[in-house]
């Protein structure tokens, strides 16, 4: 990391923020965090308090116990139901529309993203609102969520399941492809609230930066990808990301719900 101080690596990172051709942003739960959406590492909260998501989030979970996975997918499709996305989702759709080229990698699977308009999107992990045969893997529209058992796909009577990729699960070929590609091809890669723990994703930053790529991380503390990090801004996303769009187009008319024109840059946290 760049020896600098935070006025400075803001400063810097809006300039490049204006001046992008190719901007990617890796995002974590971290992100969703300041919607309410409990990140993996918060720990669990009421009836889930005494799983642990990294054991629950797997397919030997699903087959040893289809109902508390079941349950406890309910339990997270109807909380992100229920949230709305926060200024920072709408600053990566605001840059989205601002820069030649923008693509969202994003680990969640809680949908924010898109409802905040972002449509150059990849979701590596899935999307917990969708709901798939687990033995032929269509998508299902419609399920009985009436009675005790988790339901069945009407085409073949296969247990539903979430469509989302579970530890120890391949994730689709062609949406690490995708974010490989955009990682080798940005001139800046954005990466916001994660604690850089889960592979494939985890290895993007690095990918960026040896293609050279300008990578700077927006979170709260120190993880293991700040060291390759050019610059480190310690602070909630649902600030810093608005004020790096307000920084680097100050005209523009923007619907980040934050003061106008050029300010000084949020203090760190
Ligand atoms: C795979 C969907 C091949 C489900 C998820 C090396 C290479 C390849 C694989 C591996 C490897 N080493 C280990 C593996 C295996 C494994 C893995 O990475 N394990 C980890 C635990 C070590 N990877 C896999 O299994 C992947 N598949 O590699 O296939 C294979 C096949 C067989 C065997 C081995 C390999 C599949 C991984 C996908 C798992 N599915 N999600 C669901 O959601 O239910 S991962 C899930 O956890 C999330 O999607 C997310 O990706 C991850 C949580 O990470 P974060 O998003 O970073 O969230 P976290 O809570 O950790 O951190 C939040 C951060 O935000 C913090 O830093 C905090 O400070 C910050 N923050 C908080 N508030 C704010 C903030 N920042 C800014 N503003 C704020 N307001």
């Amino acid at each position: 990391m760049r020896d600098t101080d935070y006025e400075s690596a803001f400063e810097q990172t809006a300039r490049a923020l204006a001046g992008a051709r190719c901007v990617a942003a890796l995002t974590g739960a971290g992100i969703s965090a300041e919607s309410g959406v409990p990140t993996f590492r918060d720990a669990q909260t009421g009836l889930w308090e005494k799983f642990d998501p990294l054991q629950l989030a797997t397919p030997r979970a699903f087959a040893e116990h289809p109902k508390l996975v079941w349950d406890w997918y309910t339990w997270r499709r109807e909380l992100v139901a229920g949230v709305k996305p926060n200024p920072a989702h709408y600053a990566l759709a605001e840059i989205e529309r601002a820069v030649p080229e923008c693509m969202v990698i994003t680990q969640n699977v809680d949908g924010l993203h898109r409802r905040a308009g972002s449509r150059k999107l990849i979701e590596l992990h899935g999307n917990i609102a969708r709901v798939k045969c687990s033995r032929e893997g269509t998508v299902v529209e419609r399920w009985d969520s009436a009675g005790d058992e988790v339901p069945r796909c009407a085409a073949c009577g296969a247990l539903l399941r979430p469509d989302v990729v579970w530890f120890e699960e391949m994730l689709a070929p062609e949406a690490i492809d995708a974010a490989e590609s955009m990682a080798r091809r940005c001139d800046l890669m954005l990466v916001i609230g994660t604690s850089g723990e889960v592979y494939p994703a985890a290895a993007l930053p690095s990918l960026a930066k040896a293609c050279g790529a300008l990578v700077v991380e927006i979170n709260l503390s120190a993880t293991t990808l700040s060291a390759s990090a050019d610059y480190c801004l310690r602070g909630p996303a649902g600030t810093i990301l608005p004020a790096l769009v307000n920084d680097a187009w100050p005209d523009a008319s923007s619907i980040v719900a934050t003061p106008r024109g050029r300010r000084s840059p949020p203090r760190p946290a």
